[in-house]
């Protein structure tokens, strides 16, 4: 069987030679797919900059999720500047912890010139994509050192965003001393990348300040950030599912196209199996995008060949058939497969992958391997793939009609 650029099996090839998958099989094109996809969506790398106690590690957490810093792999690239490649993500940061400017400072900026320089030679995908420059907003100060390092970064050509941290707000209104302060900033004419970014990462009970602005954040980090950073940045924020949504959208709409391609001449019933390297990249896409940990890929294709095998219970061949049985007009007996049920299917079976993605990312870390490790994928995922409206009622109205 000949594989199409998707992927996926080339339509009207090889038809009627098809043997099925068995699980196993599947298993392995599954991981296989899965770490493309990871390594597709490459490494987003920020530099965090500010003074100690600025509260790197908490915005970063705050927009990265879990520990980053703390659970990275910590390398250091110049004194005080580590760059942290931290696993299961798509982020790599370099931390300037224990920042001061001055001496420090210099010490880090040397660094950072050499580095940059030697990144210069290197593919895009390797360059800084973004600089957050944190500034305390109850400093209530900018001090020349800071206004030189700031501009040091610019003439490195690097794309620095301005952030005030720790801003209390109360109903929605920014304290006015941090909105004056942000102003001065912005009145300093420095070749920034747009008005410096109001945050508070951290609720405070005692002052009742929520967390504030990580979104204005994450929008000005994405109109800085290289096109072959984007992708990874998605995945590796946690404040912004619908970003992760849209993306996952246009991959199950690509597999959707690829699916009509391949059943454009109807596909016998037993061939059913032309379907699935297809479903396999597409859920391996899905998976990826959403930034689901790549070391977890073992029992994620574990969980996804049962899925696609048909349940735990089967033989643990590919039973497309087990699935094709809820997508009304499927399971016609002695039917060939239409490129409107192939793509029905396809869709469905990409939502149904992206509800068990968002319910896992839900978890808390141990919850999540627990959840990839159990029979729950597989059970969770047929109730969500019956549960899908679009897909039926389209497809009763069209089998209602045809017949
Ligand atoms: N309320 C509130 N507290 C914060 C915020 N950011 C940091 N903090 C607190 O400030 C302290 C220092 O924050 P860190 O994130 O460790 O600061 P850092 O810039 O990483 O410091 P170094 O690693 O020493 O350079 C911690 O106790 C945080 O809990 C914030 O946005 N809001
Ligand atoms: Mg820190």
């Amino acid at each position: 069987m000949g594989l199409g650029a998707y992927g996926g099996p080339v339509a009207g090839e090889g038809k009627g030679e098809v043997s099925d998958f068995s699980r196993p099989q599947v298993e392995s094109m599954f991981e296989q797919r899965l770490a493309e996809a990871f390594a597709a969506l490459g490494i987003f790398n920020l530099l965090v900059v500010g003074k100690t106690g600025v509260g790197k590690s908490t915005l970063v957490n705050a927009m990265f999720g879990s520990e980053v810093a703390k659970t990275g792999i910590g390398e250091p690239v110049t004194k005080g500047l580590t760059h942290y490649l931290v696993p299961d993500s798509f982020l790599g940061l370099y931390d300037a912890e224990g920042f001061e400017t001055g001496i420090a400072g210099d010490a880090i900026l040397e660094g950072l010139r050499a580095l940059v320089s030697h990144y210069a030679a290197q593919p895009a995908e390797q360059h800084i994509h973004a600089v957050w420059y944190l500034v305390r907003w109850s400093d209530r100060r900018f001090e020349q050192a800071q206004v030189s390092f700031v501009q040091a970064l610019l003439e490195l050509r690097l794309p620095v965003i301005v952030v005030l941290t720790q801003v209390p707000t109360k109903d929605g209104q920014v304290h006015p001393d941090a909105r004056q302060f942000a102003d001065f900033i912005d009145g300093l004419g420095l070749a920034t990348a747009g008005p410096a970014v109001i945050t508070n990462a951290l609720d405070d009970e005692f002052s009742n300040a929520p967390v504030y602005g990580l979104q204005d954040l994450l929008n000005s980090t994405y109109e800085i950030v290289p096109q072959v950073a984007e992708s990874a940045l998605t995945a590796a924020q946690v404040i912004d599912l619908g970003r992760k949504k849209k993306v996952v959208a246009a991959i199950i709409k690509q597999a959707c196209t690829f699916a009509i391609g391949v059943g454009a001449t109807p596909i016998p019933f037993a061939d059913a199996a032309l379907l699935i390297p297809n479903q396999i990249t597409m859920i391996a896409r899905i998976t990826a995008a959403y930034g689901l940990p790549p070391s977890r890929s073992r029992a994620m294709s574990m969980a996804g060949s049962i899925v696609l095998t048909g349940g735990a219970t089967m033989a643990g061949r590919y039973a497309v058939t087990s699935l094709l049985k809820f997508i009304p007009g499927g399971a016609i007996a002695g039917s060939a497969i239409s490129a409107t049920v192939a793509a029905s299917m396809t869709k469905a079976v990409g939502m149904a992958w992206s509800q068990v993605c968002e319910l896992a990312l839900g978890l808390d870390e141990k919850q999540r391997d627990q959840f990839w490790a159990s029979g729950k994928v597989a059970e969770q995922f047929l109730v969500f793939f019956k549960q899908n409206p679009g897909t039926r009622t389209s497809l009763i109205r069209r089998v209602t009609k045809r017949a």
